[in-house]
């Protein structure tokens, strides 16, 4: 099975994913948890030329390094362990580059649909959790030691992040319009939501969906 977390940055899909893997493990599920772009040696290696900030890279340029990232995740992790019948949760997934690439940075989407039919095998999550919230308020969190959304004090901010408040609101946007041409795959939650009611919830819709032995 495999479960995906999706939303802009800060939105808080870190901080779900590693209380779904403790209650998830506690229910002696065998669960793994990948995040995109990384999780193989090589895929980690395009992470760092991705989000590292001294890099000048084109958007479609961008777009092959994610999803070289993904192909090799993919073929080296995913589908083994979904074979093996595990539970996989993916912090983002294709969704991402249709949204960020696609929506963010403009590249066409019916480019997108084959780049990412190849690169994910055709895999698609059973289920995406869209953690909502505007970008105002997600940098705000992230970046909170100004507590001036979007002024980065950090000494590095990494290149995604540079990108910039528009390019955000296109990119929640995208989410949106990704949502509503694929309701039935995606649940939607108000990331604005005190984490714990959002743990609740997630785990409310993994129990009614899916054949999992849960604790209630
Ligand atoms: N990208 C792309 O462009 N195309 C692609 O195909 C793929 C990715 C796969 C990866 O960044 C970047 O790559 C990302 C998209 C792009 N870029 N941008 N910009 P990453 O992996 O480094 O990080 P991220 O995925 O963007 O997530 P994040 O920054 O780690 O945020 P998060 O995981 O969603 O949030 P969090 O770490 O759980 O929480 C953020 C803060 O909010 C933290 O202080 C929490 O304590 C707090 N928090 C969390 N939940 C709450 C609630 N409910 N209330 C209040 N505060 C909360």
């Amino acid at each position: 099975m495999l479960i995906t977390f999706e939303g802009i940055d800060g939105a808080g899909k870190s901080t779900q994913i590693k209380k779904l893997v403790s209650f998830l493990t506690s229910a002696n599920c065998e669960v793994i948890t990948l995040r995109e772009p990384g999780g193989t040696e090589v895929a980690e290696k395009i992470r760092n030329i991705l989000l590292e900030s001294r890099h000048d890279i084109s958007p479609t340029g961008e777009l092959l390094l994610f999803s070289a990232s993904r192909a090799e995740l993919v073929r080296e992790v995913i589908e083994p362990a979904l074979k093996a019948r595990k539970i996989v949760i993916l912090d983002r997934f294709f969704d991402s580059t249709t949204a960020y690439q696609g929506y963010g940075r403009g590249i066409d989407l019916k480019v997108l649909e084959s780049i990412i039919s190849i690169s994910t095998c055709g895999i698609t999550p059973d289920i995406t959790f869209y953690l909502d919230i505007v970008p105002e308020v997600a940098f705000g969190r992230k970046f909170s030691k100004t507590s001036l959304p979007l002024v980065f004090d950090q000494s590095e901010p990494d290149r995604m992040e540079s990108s910039g408040i528009e390019f955000f609101k296109n990119v929640r946007q995208g989410y949106l319009e990704i949502i509503r041409l694929n309701e039935e795959r995606f649940v939607i939650i108000d990331a604005l939501l005190p984490a714990n009611a959002i743990h609740h919830k997630i785990t409310a819709v993994l129990k009614e969906r899916f054949p999992l032995e849960l604790p209630s």
